[in-house]
């Protein structure tokens, strides 16, 4: 048994009233509240497309999409966020699966969101009535505050990666969120969306659109475009001219045509294709990102622990762990990352390791 002198007696009663006056003393916390750098709740964690996949079925089967649940998406609960839908502190990312011929309900948020084509073909997204074409490997944006619904069209379900910055939002209490009208507005389904008829011609810029714009106005950037601009590094490198970001490693970045840089204020989104045997140099950043394997199958190593991926698995790193990727095959690799929050507060740092 200890014996209090008056000194404990009297601190014990100090720290009491702190917490009864709504006070929290620094010096009891200075290395939770400044760590010597950054240390996350969330945890370096890799979700298996094999999982994913059939619990997405058999949600379509058993779980009815429409208005007030809004979307069939399955967000990743990182274990380090207290089972909350967040796969990083900013960072939502889902699986969304809908049915053949079912409809996902208009609305509209501040939170900016983009899909990632995973399965299939025949959804089509309305972004502020304009019909979008969905297809295995394109990369749709919905810009905060765009109306947008889906619509699948065909007697097939239809799987995308979802990427918002839900969490963001959430933690910035900046969110705002409107229903649409009852029915997705438009029937028609062309091949190519009014945005990409105007803005997606290379390196051309409509007069009539003058300025920069907060977020890029492409509504769809296809998968061709980006396979034939990996495919044009990898055959450039071939060719004994520097193109690609490290040897045998291609890279590309979505790009907003009206600034140069990322597509959305909160989003940055890249592809990347490896080589067969190609091995990407050790990177950390400050930031978190989560890496979708588009196709083919390789070795992350994962804040030092490796692990063997395959078609349609989640890599979530969190800030400042590092990540090494090593391809068996032929590696494309979809990326989505919270880095232009980071950058524009200059807050941001990487460091590689290349050995
Ligand atoms: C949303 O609107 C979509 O439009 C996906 O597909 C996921 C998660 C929370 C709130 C809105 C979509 C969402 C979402």
């Amino acid at each position: 048994m200890t014996i209090d002198t008056h000194e404990d007696a009297r601190l014990r009663q100090l720290y009491d009233d702190f917490a009864a006056a709504g006070l929290n003393p620094l010096w009891t916390q200075v290395g939770d509240l400044m760590p010597m750098s950054p240390s996350p709740q969330a945890v370096p964690h890799i979700w298996k497309w094999s999982t994913l996949y059939p619990l997405a079925q058999r949600s379509g089967e058993l779980v009815p999409v429409g208005r007030g649940g809004e979307r069939r998406a399955i967000a990743l609960a990182n274990p380090g966020l207290g089972g909350r839908p967040y796969a990083t502190p900013t960072l939502w990312a889902a699986i969304q699966y809908l049915g053949p011929r079912e409809v996902a309900p208009e609305h509209r948020h501040s939170q900016n969101a983009f899909r990632f084509v995973v399965e299939g073909e025949g959804v089509w997204t309305v972004v502020d009535g304009d019909p979008v074409a969905m297809r295995r490997g394109d990369f749709l944006l919905t810009p905060g505050w765009n109306f947008h619904g889906h619509h699948n069209v065909t007697d097939s379900p239809m799987t995308w990666l979802d990427g918002l910055d839900i969490p963001f939002v959430h933690y910035t209490d900046a969110g705002f969120f409107e229903f649409g009208p009852e029915e997705v507005t438009n029937e028609a389904t062309p091949n190519v969306s009014r945005s990409e008829r105007l803005w997606v011609h290379p390196g051309l810029r409509p007069v009539s659109q003058p300025g920069p714009r907060p977020s890029s106005p492409i509504a769809a950037y296809r998968w061709g475009h980006t396979d034939r601009a990996l495919d044009d590094q990898l055959a450039l490198e071939d060719e004994g001219h520097p193109a690609t970001a490290e040897p045998g490693h291609a890279a590309v970045r979505y790009s907003n045509p009206t600034t140069g840089g990322d597509v959305m204020p909160t989003i940055r989104a890249e592809f990347h294709r490896l080589r067969e045997g190609a091995v990407t140099a050790t990177r950390r950043e400050v930031g978190s990102s989560i890496w979708h394997v588009f196709d083919g199958s390789g070795t992350a190593v994962l804040d030092g622990v490796e692990h063997v991926v395959n078609r349609g698995d989640l890599i979530v790193v969190p800030s400042w762990k590092p990540l090494r990727v090593a391809a068996d095959s032929r590696l494309d690799l979809f990326r989505f990352s919270d880095t232009p929050i980071y950058e524009q507060l200059n807050l941001y740092r990487t460091e590689e390791d290349s050995r």
